[in-house]
């Protein structure tokens, strides 16, 4: 399986010097206008460093009786590469669920991804998986959720409605 898409990406790709880096623009949707920012995906040895950076995320709120925590945020890699709004209040809909190509529970999807904190709306994190390599990526989407992820309800962690989206594209740059 490894060796398959190895020898697809030497075949598909003419210099692979030059992609070794996707990026994913993340934009919010109504529920989190004011939110941007980047996700980076590098090809490093045994798998891939994914970094993020963002701003515009919403305040803090505490969960109390059945309201759910607002933050940390669920973030996730989706299974489609359509960050399309939809319908307003449940955002980001196209871009279907969480990416999950071994038939994980959730809790170890493949795109199941640390928490992102918030430092008055601006979040800042890098992390290593060797889940993936980043050519397994392209095409799919980054989401940003209103809520954290429990890390245990299925199939979604519990993380809440969709803030923000971003489609992972190969990044060709020959000075990474
Ligand atoms: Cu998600």
């Amino acid at each position: 399986m490894r060796g398959a898409q190895y020898y697809r990406y030497l075949g598909e790709i003419p210099n692979r010097r030059q992609y070794r880096r996707a990026v994913a623009h993340i934009r919010g949707g109504p529920l989190a206008p004011k939110l941007y920012g980047v996700a980076w995906f590098d090809d490093i040895p045994g798998g891939t460093r994914v970094c993020v950076q963002v701003s515009g995320l919403p305040s803090y709120q505490s969960g109390d009786g059945d309201k759910q925590p607002i933050g940390p945020h669920g973030f996730h890699i989706h299974e489609f590469g359509d960050c399309k709004v939809g319908d307003p209040e449940e955002p980001f809909q196209a871009a279907g669920g969480h990416w999950n190509p071994d038939h994980q529970h959730h809790g170890n999807h493949a795109g199941d991804f640390p928490v992102l904190f918030s430092n008055n709306g601006y979040a800042w994190m890098c992390f290593f998986t060797n889940r993936f390599r980043v050519w397994d990526i392209i095409g799919k989407t980054v989401i940003i959720h209103q809520n954290p992820d429990d890390y245990r309800t299925q199939p979604a962690g519990n993380a809440g409605k969709r803030l923000a989206c971003g489609l992972i594209e190969w990044v060709n740059n020959t000075y990474l």
